[in-house]
Order: C-alpha cells, then structure tokens, then sequence
C-alpha cells in the first residue's frame, strides 16, 4: 500500500437537488426533492434542508411528501446532470490520466499517477483547488476525501460531508475505522449487518479483535478474508481508468419515465442503430447483445443474446435487441433504457453473415442513415408537439412576453410557471392555461456564466 494519501475521492454534495438549487434561485436554502412524481415514484435524492425531515434517495415519493409536504418537488433533468457530470470530469482527468467514475457525480483519482501530488500536503493542496474550480466551473460543491486507499478516500469524502475535504494522514486508518460502524466498509449490507451483530460484532474495531479465523467462520472464507482486511484498512485495489474497450454501448435515460410500450421499442430500435454506427465507427464487430433497462424504481436488469458468429449489422442487431425486451416487463415505467454489443473482433465477417444478409438488411444501411438524418434534426425540434405537451415540475420553459422560467406546477388545464434564471434573484409566479401558445418548453440555461478564459472553457472540452 502506498504511503502518501494520494487517492482521492469526489462525490458532489446533493447532486441532482444541488443543481436545481443552482438553476432556481427561489429554491436555494429549501427543502427540495428530485424523483419520480408518479404514483409509484420514488426519491432520486434531496436537498439537505430536506435531509432534516428524514427524506432520503430510494424513499417511496409518498412518504416523503408525508414528511416534508411543503418542500418542491422536482421531476430530475438528466441532461443537464451529464453536462455538470462531464464539466467535473473533465476537471478531474486534469489532474490524472488514471480517473475511475463510479457515478455521475463520484470518482476515485489517483493524483500520485499523474504527479499532482505526492505526500500530504500537495494531496492537501490540490484537494482544496479541485473543490474550488469545480465551485467555478459547475457552480455546485463536491466533498473531497484524500487517502492511502479507495476504501479511505471513499470514508473520508462521506466524513467531509457536505461542501468539505477530509485528508486521513496514513498510519492513523485503524484507529479512525475502529469506532465506526461495521457498514462502514464497502460490501457490508443490512444482512452481513445482521449477521455480525448476532456475534456481538458491532464496530469496525471489534472485526479487528475477533481475528480472521473468526470472521471465516462466520462469514466463510472469501468474505471473511476480504472483510477482516478492510477492517485493517488493507485495501491495495488500484485506480483503473474507463476499461478498455470490452464492448460498444450506448444508452440514454429520459427526463420522464416511459411508459408507453410501442415508445420503449422505438428507443430500443433506435439505441441499436446507434450503438451499430459506434460499432462501425471503430472497425468492430460483436457477437453478444446486450440489452439494459433501468425501471422506474432503480431496479437494472441486463438481457443478453450470444450469435454464431460477430456481426455489424444494424438488422440483425434490432432484432436481437427487440426480442430481448419481449422478455423484460416495462409497465411501471422505464428510466434508462441501454443497447450493447460484446465478445468484439477488430473485424467483419462479412463473408460469414452473406447468406443472413437479405435484400431488406442491404436496405438496413440506408435506414440507418436516415436515423441518423433523423436524430439530427430532433435536436433541434421540439420533442413534444404543442398539443399535447404535458408539463413536468422542474422542467424549464420560455414565455414569449415574461421571458425564461420553469414550471412549479401543473394540472386542472393550468400550468404555474415561476420566471427566473440561474443568475438572476428570485422570481415571480404566473399561472397560464396549458395550452397558452406564447408558452413553450426550454433548454436548461448554464448554470454559471462562462466568460472566455474561464477555467470552464478548457475543462467543457477537456477529454482523457
Ligand atoms: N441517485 C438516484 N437514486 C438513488 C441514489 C442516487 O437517482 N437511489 C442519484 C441522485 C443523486 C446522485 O445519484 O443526486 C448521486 O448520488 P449520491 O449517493 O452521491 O447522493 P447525492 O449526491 O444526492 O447526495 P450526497 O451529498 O449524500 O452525495
Ligand atoms: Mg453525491
């Protein structure tokens, strides 16, 4: 293990709340909860003015109204969280090539790989200025953890919570784990939990006493070993940079969840295309598709389906993709839905798949051309016509005469749209008729201002 706390760890404080927060001055100091809105909708996370009232991310919605009936409530934006997300990243690969994402919003960075520091103080020292650009460029804060290890880094961040940096000098692991609950340290559920409490064992420190063959007899051998190490605060796990390409992917997670069926295999049909084109792109094939769908409660399932032989091809890939989701059910909602090809060869077999190749897989090229044609000029259109547009709390929109703001609320054929900006104070609430035709939805606006030489412009582009 190595001997300067030079792993770091970054979690944003409140993220999806924070940055509403941000967008929408007349929410910041309240209690606001970002989730699903629908019946069976549950808490993504929530303002720590909303942590008081006992709210939590994965609550049903229900009880948290319950409990904190007069906060906002918030239907998340998911663009805008990737814009920040890739905004921190980018700050992060500044200061090592070695960057591990676990989330939107949380990574591990080894600083000693990319001599930006070295020993406590320059960790210390680089540890503050992160936190300060990314204030600057994002406009939000993350907490900083800095560490001799992940398992630390990750402890320390979670202690600096929020808006704080924790550096854990090396040689003092032990005695600052040992007063610390068993949950503490990473793969210890509410079962393991259970089970070490039923053996008296409560603290970090009491798995150090109770000795390894113990904690194997208790937990078996693979377990045991790994959880008495951790206890020890041995963690050599290193920092890995984004994996190597072992497949193609792509995914998207919609602002609303999809309920619609006929909608959930458009976008699987569309996701297939796209991930065909990455896939084409980089001169590869794949024989495994994979199929990911996020449902409206959090729970991921993963379907995939081996070929004989790798393809390319966009037909074979949607339909492939399509009979996994026949097996997948979509009622409740979707949130993610994600396409994949694995098992790649750097080549086509062209010659392989010439019998599969029909007249309507020839034709498949042009489709996918137009698809892209397609997807082109949705970006610039409104995704909804105005007839039917719903509006969703949180979302923003812009009003021919009174300018930009977002919707509070809706129903009844009236939409409540309160006008103001990231920068702006406070604004006022209107309410309109939903199908006011000087109202239309709007893009999120930067929730800093950038001005040329900002520390921004050089991280919006920054890549690995
Ligand atoms: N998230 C979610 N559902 C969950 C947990 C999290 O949608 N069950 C989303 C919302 C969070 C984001 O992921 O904003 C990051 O998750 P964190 O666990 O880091 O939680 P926060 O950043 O919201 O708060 P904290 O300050 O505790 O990190
Ligand atoms: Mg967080």
């Amino acid at each position: 293990m190595r001997t300067a706390p030079t792993i770091l760890h970054l979690d944003m404080d409140a993220f999806y709340a924070s940055a509403e927060q941000a967008a929408k001055p007349s929410l910041r100091g309240k209690a606001v909860i970002v989730g699903g809105l629908g019946p069976r909708g549950v808490v993504a996370t929530c303002s720590y003015e909303a942590r008081v009232f006992g709210v939590h991310s994965a609550m049903p919605m229900a009880q948290a109204r319950r409990l904190a009936p007069n906060a906002a409530y918030l239907v998340p934006r998911f663009g805008l969280y990737r814009e920040i997300s890739e905004q921190v990243m980018g700050l992060l690969r500044e200061l090592s090539p070695l960057v591990e994402p676990l989330s939107l919003d949380e990574a591990f960075v080894d600083l000693e790989a990319g001599q930006t520091a070295w020993d406590a103080e320059s960790a210390r020292l680089t540890g503050v200025k992160l936190r300060g650009d990314i204030r600057a460029v994002t406009g939000l804060t993350g907490s900083v953890g800095l560490a001799a290890s992940k398992m630390l880094a990750k402890i320390a961040s979670e202690e600096a919570k929020p808006d704080g940096l924790v550096l854990i000098e090396p040689g003092t692991e032990r005695e600052l784990l040992a007063p610390m609950s068993v949950r503490t340290l990473p793969g210890v559920g509410p079962a393991t939990g259970d089970h070490l409490r039923r053996a008296g064992i409560t603290t970090v420190g009491e798995i150090a006493e109770a000795g390894e063959d113990e904690l194997v007899r208790l937990l078996g051998k693979a377990h045991g070993v790994a959880l008495y190490a951790m206890a020890l605060a041995h963690d050599v796990r290193p920092v890995v940079a984004e994996r190597d390409t072992k497949s193609v992917s792509v995914e998207d997670t919609y602002d609303v969840d999809i309920h619609d069926r006929v909608r959930v295999r458009m976008e699987v049909q569309r996701l297939a295309d796209r991930c065909v084109r990455r896939l084409r792109g980089a001169h590869l094939s794949g024989r495994t598709i994979v199929l990911k769908v996020r449902r409206y409660d959090f729970s991921t399932l993963t379907r995939s389906e081996t070929l004989r032989g790798p393809t390319d091809d966009p037909a074979v890939v949607r339909e492939a993709a399509a009979r996994l989701l026949e097996s997948v059910d979509t009622t409740g909602g979707v949130r993610l839905l994600g396409v994949g090809v694995s098992g790649l060869a750097d080549y086509t077999q062209e010659d392989l798949f010439a019998q599969a190749r029909t007249a309507a897989a020839a034709a498949s090229a042009e489709e996918l051309e137009q698809a892209e044609q397609e997807e082109a000029e949705e970006a610039v259109e409104e995704p909804v016509p105005p007839a039917e547009r719903r509006w969703h709390a949180g979302h923003d929109v812009r009003h021919a005469e009174f300018g930009h703001g977002w919707v509070q609320g809706s129903g009844l054929g009236r939409v409540t749209v309160r006008f103001e900006t990231p920068g702006s104070l406070p604004g006022r609430v209107r309410t309109f008729r939903s199908d006011d035709p000087l109202l239309e939805g709007a893009e999120p606006l930067p929730l800093v201002e950038r001005r040329p030489g900002d520390v921004g412009s050089s991280a919006a582009g920054g890549e690995g």
